[in-house]
């Protein structure tokens, strides 16, 4: 059986880690995590999904996935939106500081994750690949299944917030599987299967 080709996950959040080792189990590459802690300076999810996609492949020489995304409020002009994972320390911080700014602020709180995946391959253009997840803010933390935000954001028609749902349930719905469905459809990743083919390894 040929190498499967390896794809770097520039990210340093288990939780993103775990949940891209589900959603390109079958796409016939061998996933490595790497951390690039570069500097989140873009003005736009797909700047920074290239700065830490870009980052991982000139460190590593092998293909690498950067994801970027964040939660938008709508009462809140789409907040926090890029600062997602700055509005403090942890989960608990986080999650709190963003209901504390819904204070006052009548129901229901339309929000939407949304996560840009940008692919870097040695000699080609970055490719981007976009998702998105509807939804709403709920104001007490329900379930402990997922990260981030999870446990406050409720996905209409399931009466259900992220942290209610097992991993597989959370698929369905994910701005993340959207954004990897995408990327699965382009075929970009059986291009680098194909690519290590020719070169008989
Ligand atoms: P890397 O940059 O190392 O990938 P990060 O956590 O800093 O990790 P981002 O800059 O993309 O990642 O920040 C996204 C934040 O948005 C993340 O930390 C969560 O707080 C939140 N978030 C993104 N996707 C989420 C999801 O599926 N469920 C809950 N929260 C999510």
């Amino acid at each position: 059986m040929p190498d499967r080709p390896r794809l770097v996950i520039a990210t340093g959040n288990a939780g993103k880690i775990g949940e891209y080792r589900e959603l390109l189990a079958n796409a016939g590459v061998e996933l490595v995590a790497f951390d690039t802690e570069v500097d989140e300076a873009g003005e736009t999810y797909s700047e920074n999904a290239r700065l830490k996609a870009e980052a991982a492949l000139s460190k590593s020489g092998l293909p690498s996935l950067g994801d970027d995304s964040g939660l938008e409020v709508e009462a809140l002009g789409g907040f926090p939106g890029l600062k997602s994972a700055r509005l403090g320390p942890t989960q608990k911080e986080r999650t709190a500081e963003l209901l504390r700014r819904l204070q006052g602020v009548p129901r229901p709180w339309k929000a939407r994750f949304v996560c840009v995946i940008a692919l870097a391959v040695a000699g080609r253009d970055t490719r981007f690949f976009e998702g998105e997840c509807r939804g709403e803010v709920v104001p007490e933390w329900r379930g402990e299944a997922g990260f981030g935000y999870d446990p406050i954001f409720l996905v209409p028609g399931t009466g259900k917030t992220f942290g209610e749902m097992p991993p597989e349930e959370k698929r369905r719905y994910s701005h993340r599987a959207a954004a990897a469905r995408a990327l699965l459809q382009s075929g970009a990743l059986s291009e680098l299967s194909a690519s290590i083919d020719k070169r008989g390894r």
